[in-house]
Order: structure tokens, then sequence, then C-alpha cells
């Protein structure tokens, strides 16, 4: 029986948007392991009395999500590792995409656990585009409830074009409150030549400087080349801790989403909780036909990327049939 199709049928009464705000942040059941609906955020509130000094912050037990941003071959799978201190993410230098698909992967740094999530290049090229920014939105059971940071990674230099073409895609796909939540990080931080960090940036064009007032965790220089910049990821974690007190110990959530976006992911979690069940099964069927525990996780990986993708798929369906049934009347 297709119960994507049953679904689609009750989906369309609910079409009307009557549907309370607040159910936008329901996401999946912990128990598929793949979609946990993490308490970090209620667990932070509940830590809101512990003193934000750097000492005591890198030995808080709740895993930080931090999210990569940026143009294709700006070094995000290459500052993912820098701050993981391991290879978790593929990096290459090549004109092609490099990172294809969402990733996660986690870490300890200073005692403190730390997941991020990499993402494919955000560049303005067509059709490739709006796959890449389905991509980056679909993943839910990546960084569910919502990442406490983004990092916008750039290669040192003014803004060009194709980076303030960039930061307005951004911000259609998350909301202009996502700058709240952004730090800059500049790789090729070996360019300086031993100029000071704060100088370049004094000396840089207006636009680069009025961009980085705009994010509320200013910037960072990074050198991904350099194996003994451990100091310089201890310092790129007390400026992501000092904007998570900013922010109130709170992390970028589903509300802050456009309007339209959020209308789609709530289609999209319901779709998905419906079919969990079945997603649970079919976990459960893989799991008994792998060999290793790696392969376990990559099929998981894979069996939710396609359901997400379809569960997607078919809310932009029903946002677009929506929208010409409301522009009709
Ligand atoms: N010299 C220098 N090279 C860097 C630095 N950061 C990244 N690179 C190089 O830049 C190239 C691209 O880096 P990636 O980390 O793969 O870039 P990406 O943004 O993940 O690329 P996509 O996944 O294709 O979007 C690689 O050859 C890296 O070694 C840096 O700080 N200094
Ligand atoms: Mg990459």
């Amino acid at each position: 029986m297709d119960i994507m199709k049953a679904d689609e049928k009750k989906d369309d009464f609910e079409e009307d948007g009557t549907d309370s705000e607040n159910e936008i942040d329901s996401v999946l059941d912990s128990s598929t392991g793949f979609a946990p609906h993490d308490k970090l955020y209620e667990n932070l509130q509940n830590l809101a009395e512990t003193s934000l000094n750097s000492s005591t912050n890198l030995h808080v037990s709740e895993e930080l999500r931090i999210m990569l941003l940026g143009a294709r071959g700006s070094g995000k799978s290459s500052t993912g590792n820098t701050i993981l201190a391991y290879n978790a993410f593929k990096s290459d230098m090549q004109l092609s995409r490099v990172t294809q698909f969402c990733d996660k992967a986690s870490g300890n740094i200073g005692g403190r656990p730390v997941a991020i999530i990499d993402t494919p290049g955000l560049n303005i090229i067509g059709s490739t585009e709006k796959e890449v920014t389905r991509e980056i939105l679909k993943s839910i059971s990546l960084y569910s409830p919502g990442p406490h940071v983004f990092l916008l990674v750039m290669p040192v230099g003014n803004l060009t074009n194709d980076d303030k073409s960039m930061h307005k895609l951004i911000e259609s796909m998350f909301g202009e409150r996502i700058w709240q939540y952004t730090i800059i990080v500049f790789t090729h931080g070996d360019r300086l030549e031993g100029k000071a960090a704060n100088d370049v940036i004094a000396c840089s064009d207006i636009e680069l400087r009025e961009f980085i007032h705009k994010c509320s965790g200013g910037f960072h220089f990074f050198n991904n080349k350099d194996d003994t910049n451990d100091e310089s990821v201890i310092d790129l974690l007390k400026k992501v801790e000092t904007l998570v007190a900013i922010n109130g110990k709170s992390c970028y959530t589903s509300s802050f989403y456009p309007a339209t976006e959020r209308k789609i992911r709530k289609k999209m979690e319901k779709l998905l909780e419906k079919r969990k069940e079945q997603i649970v099964q079919m976990e459960r069927e893989t799991v008994v036909r792998c060999k290793t525990e790696q392969e376990v996780e990559r099929k998981k990986r894979e069996l939710w990327r396609k359901e997400e993708d379809n569960a997607r798929r078919k809310a932009e369906k029903k946002s677009v049939k929506h929208l010409g049934r409301k522009s009709s009347t």
C-alpha cells in the first residue's frame, strides 16, 4: 500500500495553514538514531546558571552543533577537519564540487563535544544551485533541532559579486536572523604573511566590514594548512561559546526560516513522521545485511537521505500547488 499517497490526501486537508506554528518544531523520534529529538536546547536552558567563563565552558557536556556554509572550494571541509583535528570530511583541490552531500562528524575539543555539519558549496550556477539548496535544507536529521552556530567560510579577501549573491541566497534560505548565529571564518590565513588579522580587516573594503558588522559572531582567521593550530581552534571555540551566550544559549530553530520554508519543513516532517515505522523497519532489515559498523552507519544515512529527499520533493510540490490555489482565488 502506498502510504505516501494516502498521506498526501490527508495533507491536502491541512493545506489551509491553520496548524499551530509550534508544531513546526516537532522532530523525529530518537528511536531511529538518525533523527534524534535532541534535548540540547532544553539542556542548555537548564544550564542557564552556569557561568560562561571559558574555563568552565569547555567542560560543559552538551554537544555544540556547528554548521559550515560557503562557496565551493572555500575551505569548509578543511575547516571542519581542522576543528575536529582529524580527517572527517573529504577535502581536495579541484574545480568541481568536492562535497556533494551534507555530512555530520563529531569530536571533542578541550573536553567539549562538538558536532560539525559540512555542506556542499553554495554557488549561483543555475539548476545545481537548486539541488544544493535542497540538499542543505532537507537534511533535518543531521542538524535537528538546529545549529547553534553557522560558520560562513570564505578565503580571506574582499567581497566579490558572487559572495554578495551567495549571501542573498543564504538569507533567502534561512531568513535574515541567520546572521545573528554566524561567525565568518576566513581561510587561507597563510596569505597574511605575518600581518595581524585585525589590521587586514581594518584596511579592507567597507562592504566587507559592513558584512562583518551584520554577523553577530564577528570573524576568525584559519590557516588550514598549519598542523599546529590548536590554539586557533580553541580561540574559535571561545568565539562560538560567546555567540551562543549572546543568543541566550539558544540554537537557530526552524521557526526562523522564511514562511514558505517553514511550511515546507512542517510538511516534510509530517511526511517523515508518518513513515517513521516503515523507515525504522527498513533500518532493521539494512542492519542485518551489513557486515561492519561503518557499513551500518553509511546505509542508514543513505536510507535517510533518500527518505528526506522524497519527503522534501513532495512537500515542495504541495507548497507550489497550495500557492497556485491561493493566487487563483
Ligand atoms: N593554503 C591553504 N589552502 C587551504 C586552506 N583551506 C583550504 N585549503 C585548500 O583549498 C582546497 C579546497 O578546500 P576544501 O576544504 O575541500 O573546500 P570546500 O569548501 O569543502 O569545497 P567543496 O566541498 O567543493 O565546496 C583544498 O585543496 C584545501 O587544501 C587554507 O587555509 N590555506
Ligand atoms: Mg567540502
